[in-house]
């Protein structure tokens, strides 16, 4: 009779462990499940931030604290670099860039009165195009036409700062 109630109770006992087993490889399965649904999340994410360009590398040069120089990543190399070049806190400097490193646009604020008033515009990496806000009246007022990244072909001139050109020089005729 003892012997009976012990085997009944050890059948018990295994039953129920086996039960939890059972209960242990739900929850397993479960994790599982859910560790993959987090992965695909993580994935379409990823696909997402590719497409979409990634977020700008933000430097301090200086190490003063304050960032001064943020560069844009297009499909892993620099597209466009933003500078605040004598750390004054605002931007006086923006390049554009080709995959191969070659300046398509060129920015510069040069009274660093936080105004951009240079501004250049290159083809294959060479300077064809010049803009110049000379009295840093937010204008410009003066455009230069360039051949072979050095020789002047043509400026345009506004003189007396009214937005019209008043001056002009043509080297080619
Ligand atoms: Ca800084
Ligand atoms: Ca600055
Ligand atoms: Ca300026
Ligand atoms: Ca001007």
């Amino acid at each position: 009779m003892k012997e009976e109630i012990l085997s009944l109770r050890a059948s018990s006992l295994l039953g129920t462990v086996a039960d939890s087993n059972r209960n242990h490889d739900w929850s397993n399965g479960l994790k599982k499940r859910s560790f993959l649904i987090i992965l695909v999340f993580v994935l379409i994410f990823m696909v997402c931030g590719g497409l979409y360009g990634d977020s700008p590398v933000i430097n301090d040069k200086n190490n003063d604290g304050d960032p001064d120089q943020w560069i844009e990543y297009k499909n892993d190399y620099p597209s466009s670099i933003k500078s605040d070049r004598n750390f004054d806190g605002k931007v006086d400097y923006y390049v554009e860039l080709t995959k191969e490193g070659n300046k398509t646009y060129e920015e510069m604020d040069y009274n660093h009165d936080g105004q951009m008033d240079d501004f250049s515009f290159f083809e294959e990496g060479v300077i064809v195009r010049r803009k110049i806000d000379s009295n840093h009246d937010d204008q410009v007022d003066v455009w230069i036409f360039i051949h072979e990244g050095i020789y002047i072909k043509r400026y345009e001139l506004d003189t007396d700062f009214d937005g019209t050109v008043d001056k002009v020089k043509d080297y080619d005729e």
